[in-house]
């Protein structure tokens, strides 16, 4: 995760507030991992995947699979989450993240697809993959989410199985910070980013979205973040197009961050400039902006993309017919 050092301290602003802004991502990724000669076009010939973190790449690489052989963009969505929430080297998604204070590995994931219909789960434990006990809430009951002892009740009835989800070295860091001072003073919103939110446009120009993540590391038992809230950490029509969000949930769930980037988008603005204003609404709203991070993607309808976050580190993976596997740096509101 060549950028997590990044995220794990909001940048102080250099000639504060400046705002990296522009219209087209085009230019907001012109410090683009790859050469700003291959900053991605603004608008790509869908199909097409977009996700968030450089463990995007891998995940695109499963979803790219499902589009590129006419795949439906919810089979695709779901299938590239489910690899990073197998990695067991991950440390904010599925086995392998972060527990919480207590030690428990605790996950929340959503899923939307292009017809309206989502399906979310929060606080669960011990199963492998929370995107598919969440597409299965939302195919399978009349809820869109279930929490806790419930959904796992609800993944095992439906063939999950109970895995430990805490590994040596997940374990390990959580008795190192246990041992350190921020067991009495936790510095919660320093260990917390890298979930994977993922959008896919396929060949039939129907989208899908899809958000997993063990959230905040050593939060409280029992908090649920943004990740399995539809609106917050993930939010899609398909009349408009769809957006994910990454970063310290509180403030997303705040600002219903991906329901207002969908919404501006419906108002007429770009991917890039929803995402941009979204992340204003976000910095206004939340006094104590420049110690969090939060980052959008959003893809449109018309396969026009998007990114923004408030500090420099946030990337994104990317792949259509014109982008292989890329990787791109997200503008900042505050400079690198
Ligand atoms: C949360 N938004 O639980 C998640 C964490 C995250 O990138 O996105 N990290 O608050």
């Amino acid at each position: 995760m060549s950028t997590r050092r990044n995220f794990l301290k909001a940048v102080p602003a250099v000639g504060a507030a400046l705002t990296a802004s522009c219209t087209d991502p085009s230019q907001a990724a012109s410090n683009s991992l790859n050469s700003p000669a291959h900053a991605p076009p603004s608008t790509l010939v869908r199909p097409v995947v977009i996700s968030t973190w450089n463990h995007g790449k891998a995940a695109n690489t499963a979803a790219w699979q499902v589009l590129s052989e006419n795949g439906n963009a919810l089979d695709a969505a779901e299938a590239g989450v489910r690899v990073t929430e197998a990695d067991p080297n991950g440390r904010s998604v599925g086995i392998g993240g972060r527990p919480d204070r207590d030690g428990n590995v605790t996950l929340d994931a959503c899923i939307m697809n292009s017809d309206g219909d989502c399906g979310s789960v929060a606080y669960l434990q011990e199963i492998l993959h929370p995107i598919t006990v969440a597409r299965q809430v939302m195919e399978k009951t009349p809820h869109v989410m279930l929490v806790g002892k419930g959904a796992q009740e609800f993944a095992i009835a439906q063939g999950h199985e109970k895995v430990n989800l805490l590994t040596e070295e997940s374990k390990k860091e959580w008795e190192e910070w246990l041992a350190s001072e921020r067991r009495q003073k936790p510095k919660i919103n320093v260990e917390n980013h890298d979930t994977i939110g993922l959008l896919t446009l396929d060949n039939q120009g129907n989208l899908a979205g899809a958000c997993t993540t063990s959230g905040a590391a050593y939060k409280y038992a029992g908090r649920v973040g943004d990740s399995p809230i539809i609106g917050a950490g993930l939010y899609l029509d398909n009349d408009v197009g769809g957006a994910t969000a990454t970063g310290w949930g509180e403030a997303v769930i705040r600002a219903c961050g991906c329901f207002l980037v969908v919404e501006l988008m419906r108002q007429g603005h770009s991917p890039q400039e929803a995402c941009e204003l979204a992340v204003e609404r976000v910095v206004a709203k939340n006094p104590d902006w420049k110690d969090i991070q939060v980052g959008f993607i959003a893809l449109g309808k018309d396969g026009r993309h998007g990114s923004f976050c408030i500090a420099p580190g946030f990337e994104y993976a990317l792949w259509s017919e014109q982008v292989e596997n890329g990787l791109f740096a997200s503008g900042s509101k505050l400079e690198g």
